[in-house]
């Protein structure tokens, strides 16, 4: 018989994903719910083939280069990766996967969620009425801002913007978009979506900002006190990608100051905390990193996994691949 390949995971997976796993592999479970210390990540990844990390886990070039020589895979539980050093793990001849597509419309969804609720108040309202604190309907109470008619703006425009932005066009939406790069025309037609050159042009026009890019140095407070002075103070954000992109204190500030009408935060700068200024305000949604915590996302998100390290044992290249920044994938020489 053949050696089945070890791998270790840094949390706890959903039963399905570690039985499927734990079918076809070797795998070092984890009996706990909670996160790794870096010196458990170092242990974990000096004894396995393929490694599997979650968003919580911190694999910077320190962890990797406590990797042994036998692992060649480090095949992430989610889509982003900034939690990863990608170009170091890169430089170690490691491949790293993720797990993109099978997440997107739950993502979208709660984002969409947000761009409902937050405007209509209605979490506000929740809190109001268990704090008995409704005393009868009356003309003028707890009036939001109508939804349909107005402009949202997307910031990052990949698989998960696009699915909130056919979304957004089912409620009256217009769509705007800031991308790092224009989308090709017949995507743009297809989601009939307006492209703004700048991040700034668009604030300055939307009534809602979501946010759907990756954390990348680009990225990193995109929005923080500047760019937010540039939004209309009866405007709304909606964070659902990663807290880094934006600066929360200026974030919270605005929103304290009525420059800002709300905000719905799925994400945070010093996860798990949000910033503590956010706590006391109502027209603030705060969410646990719900994104993709669905059973159904996230048995999905655990397939991917596996058929990435099916690929990857057989010699086929990996579906989901994870270049590293800058990587040229064009022809030219
Ligand atoms: C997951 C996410 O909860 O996929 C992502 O990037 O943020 C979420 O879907 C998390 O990443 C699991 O590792």
């Amino acid at each position: 018989t053949t050696t089945r390949p070890r791998v270790a995971v840094t949390r706890k997976l959903p039963d399905a994903v570690e039985a499927r796993m734990s079918d076809l592999f070797d795998v070092s479970l984890r009996l706990d719910d909670t996160r790794m210390s870096q010196d458990e990540l170092k242990a974990a990844i000096a004894d396995c083939d393929v490694f599997v990390p979650t968003v919580t886990d911190n694999i910077n070039a320190d962890v990797i280069a406590a990797a042994s020589s036998r692992l060649s895979l480090i095949a992430n539980f989610g889509a982003g990766t900034d939690h990863i050093d990608v170009a170091a793990a890169h430089k170690c001849s490691l491949v790293v996967t993720n797990t993109p597509g099978v997440l997107t419309e739950d993502t979208a969804d709660l984002a969409m969620a947000m761009i409902l609720s937050i405007p209509r108040r209605l979490v506000e309202g929740d809190r109001r009425m268990r704090n008995g604190e409704f005393d009868g309907w009356g003309p003028t109470h707890m009036l939001g801002h109508r939804v349909r008619g107005k402009r949202l703006g997307i910031l990052g425009m990949g698989r998960i913007g696009s699915a909130v932005a056919r979304r957004a066009h089912a409620f009256g939406l217009s769509v705007h978009y800031h991308n790092r790069a224009r989308v090709p025309a017949t995507m743009e037609r297809a989601l009939d979506a307006n492209w703004h050159e700048t991040l700034e042009g668009m604030l300055a026009e939307i009534d809602i900002l979501s946010i759907n890019a990756p954390l990348t140095p680009s990225t990193r407070h995109l929005i923080d006190a500047r760019t937010l002075a540039l939004m209309k103070p009866d405007s709304y954000l909606v964070n659902t990608s990663r807290g880094e992109i934006v600066d929360e204190a200026a974030l919270a500030e605005a929103l304290a100051h009525g420059r800002l009408a709300g905000a719905g935060l799925d994400v945070y700068e010093d996860t798990p905390r949000p910033h503590p200024a956010l706590l006391d305000l109502d027209n603030v949604i705060l969410a646990p990193h719900i994104g993709s915590a669905t059973h159904e996302s996230r048995r999905e998100m655990g397939e991917k996994v596996l058929i990435n390290i099916r690929a990857h044992i057989d010699n086929h290249a990996c579906p989901d691949r994870v270049l590293p920044p800058g990587t040229r994938l064009s022809l030219a020489s």
